[in-house]
């Protein structure tokens, strides 16, 4: 890659690596694509690519009214939300809030969303906070099938569901005994039962090693810090089972066939500055055998820390060196990698290098083999070790056999043939894995093709979440938007179609067809306990100072129209949408008290607010609903 763009780009990046000492060099990569580069200037061809609305893979530009193919969920970042996008336009369509509170559904202020969200005993929010990185969906026979999706918050390590059906987030759990919750992948089959072709576990890899138990003990004694790999069941969300392991967990995958996870480590010097994280010039990703691991669990082989009842096996090197008994196993890799990603053909994962210039392939089936007593050593599942050029962070793939990997340093996209690679690392100097190179703008950290972690993969579309957009958009202070680039795959190049300004910041995404989905538009009463299902109903009970008042909404009128409680009454409001049709949303708003929220088509939500100050409050409806959706109010008397 050219020099000079390198050098226009990373002069900080380059500057901090140096500085610390990073010993791969800044050398390019020896493979360079066999074809010379379309060598636009980077401003130019995306200007030249969006004179044409339609590519390879079908149109991007879409007309009013035309519908997008696919759908893209995507992390939000630590704006702590799930958002849903349209693709291949790139259309932002819904937020999901789980973590954080949101004003415009209400999150965080209706009791329903409370408690899904968890509370301290005064009732508060225990966390208004989070850092989303990594989304994924539930699976079947190896493709999504539309049940759930889940996210990860590094900061509380939280793990949040969200039902696909309605787009909402309805459990979340907390994972004991662990800081920096990072990667999440679920499964895709059972390890033993063939009649479980669907995910009914999400792994978990904590990033942050710390003492076991954190509770004031060992802090300054870091040798005894120590990280754990978790298991959640899908349907309760439960922790089901953690192992303890040397080193952290970075990102996580999981094989088509249910046996294997994995996870990459970047800190297995046990660092805790960036010089002791990358002294090594080696790191691992670390395979955990999951039928073994839950056979122990079985067997009564854990232990627990602190409080948490959660079975913790042992996954240390030193207790696993021996394959016929191990738990996991310990693949080396360079220097601090950072994502895995499992080939959609089910026989490989791949780890990026990061602070190595390379990309690692690790053949699944050997390293099954080492569990199995028949590979001597778990290294020789290494099956290709290949340069591709600076920074490589995550990799996508298109379904035939080609590999698309995000170079952060470079700035670029690099497509690589996976089997070429082998070839090439098994002496064959003649086989050209680099097969394409694409500029983007700028910086990329994750990427992901259309169905590119399924056995569909359809090798469509590219997007490339570029984690710095510099001149890229029109500038609005300190603050950039990032870019997200969508390219065409569906050729021999890469063609850059597209940009899209995201709100900071998002990182992994997936994007499947939207036939996979099928959301409903309108609830059931029947979902809400709470289901105030006639007008009849609607009114005031009061129980000493506590009131309860039953409302229902059908545009363009709450009923009642007004009620009347007492200061110091501690008021809990019950509004049903009593409307049917789709698109009719209510919202409710009440003045100096700090409640907004809406109610969907069928759906029950509560708040519950002390009256201190007597006076006349209008309560209206905040989502536009119909013509008379501003005369859509009624009073809140609070009697002296
Ligand atoms: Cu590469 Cu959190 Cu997935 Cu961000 S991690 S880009
Ligand atoms: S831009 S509809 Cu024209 Cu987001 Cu694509
Ligand atoms: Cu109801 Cu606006
Ligand atoms: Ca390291």
């Amino acid at each position: 890659p050219d020099q000079g763009r390198r050098k226009f780009l990373n002069t900080a990046a380059f500057a901090g690596l140096a500085g610390a000492g990073l010993s791969v060099g800044l050398s390019a990569c020896k493979q360079e694509q066999a074809a010379a580069p379309a060598a636009a200037a980077p401003a130019a061809a995306p200007r030249a690519a969006a004179a044409a609305s339609a590519g390879a893979a079908g149109k991007y530009h879409l007309e009013p009214g035309e519908l997008d193919t696919y759908y893209g969920l995507w992390s939000g970042g630590h704006t702590g939300d799930f958002r849903v996008l349209g693709l291949p336009s790139g259309r932002e369509l819904h937020r999901v809030p789980c973590f954080v509170p949101d004003a415009l559904v209400g999150w965080g202020h209706t009791n329903e969303s409370k408690a899904i969200m968890g509370t301290k005993p005064d009732g508060s929010l225990r966390y208004t906070v989070a850092d989303t990185h990594h989304t994924h969906a539930s699976y079947k026979d190896g493709n999504y099938d539309g049940r759930y999706a889940w996210i990860n918050d590094k900061i509380n390590s939280r793990i949040a569901r969200i039902r696909l059906d309605y787009f909402i987030c309805d459990k979340i759990t907390q994972l004991p005994n662990v800081q920096g919750f990072h990667g999440i992948f679920p499964d895709k089959r059972d390890p033993v039962d063939p009649a479980i072709n669907y995910t009914t576990r999400v792994f978990c890899g904590a990033e942050f090693h710390t003492p076991l138990p954190n509770d004031g003990r060992d802090t300054e004694n870091t040798e005894k810090y120590r990280a754990l790999f978790s298991c959640v069941d899908a349907e309760t969300m439960e922790v089901r089972w953690q192992v303890l392991i040397d080193g952290n967990c970075d990102l996580v995958a999981t094989s088509y066939d249910g046996k294997l996870a994995a996870s990459n480590q970047y800190n297995t010097e046990g660092g805790h500055h960036y010089e002791g994280m990358m002294s090594a010039e080696r790191d691992s990703c670390i395979f955990f055998n999951i039928a073994r691991i839950e056979q122990a669990v079985k067997d009564g082989k854990f232990t627990t820390y602190g409080d948490s009842k959660v079975p913790v096996v042992d996954g240390t090197k030193a207790t696993n060196a021996d394959p016929a008994t191990a738990l996991v196993g310990y693949v080396s890799v360079p220097k601090n990698p950072h994502g895995v990603n499992a080939s959609p053909d089910g026989k490989y994962f791949i780890c990026a290098g990061k602070l190595s210039p390379t990309a690692t392939v690790i053949e699944l089936a050997k390293v099954l083999d080492w569990f199995d007593g028949k590979l001597a050593d778990i290294d020789q599942a290494i099956v290709a070790e290949v340069e591709l050029g600076l920074g490589p962070l995550h990799t996508a793939f298109d379904g035939r056999g080609n590999a698309y990997t995000t170079l952060f340093l470079d700035s670029q996209m690099v497509k690589w043939n996976i089997d070429a690679a082998i070839k090439f690392h098994s002496g064959d100097t003649s086989a050209q894995y680099v097969v394409d190179r694409l500029d983007v703008h700028y910086q990329p950290g994750h990427t992901n093709a259309s169905q590119s972690e399924t056995v569909a993969a359809d090798g469509k579309w590219l997007m490339v979440g570029c984690k710095f957009s510099k001149d890229r958009f029109l500038p609005v202070g300190p603050l950039h938007a990032e870019t997200e680039q969508i390219v065409d795959i569906s050729g021999d190049k890469m063609k850059l179609v597209a940009d899209h300004p995201v709100r900071p910041e998002p990182h992994d995404f997936i994007i499947f067809k939207r036939e996979l989905l099928n959301p409903k538009q309108v609830y059931s009463l029947d979902e809400f306990p709470l289901a105030v299902k006639d007008p009849k109903e609607a009114g005031v009970t009061r129980n000493g100072n506590k009131v309860t008042v039953k409302i229902t909404s059908l545009a363009p009128a709450f009923d009642p129209r007004e009620f009347t409680v007492k200061r110091g009454d501690e008021v809990t409001i019950i509004l049903t949408n009593l409307d049917k049709i789709e698109d009719l949303t209510h919202g409710f708003a009440i003045p100096n008290h700090n409640i907004n929220f809406i109610v969907n088509p069928q759906e029950t939500a509560s708040v519950t607010f002390k009256v201190d100050k007597p006076g006349v409050y209008w309560y209206y409806c905040t989502h536009f609903c119909h013509a008379l959706h501003l005369e859509m109010r009624g009073r809140m008397i609070v009697e002296a």
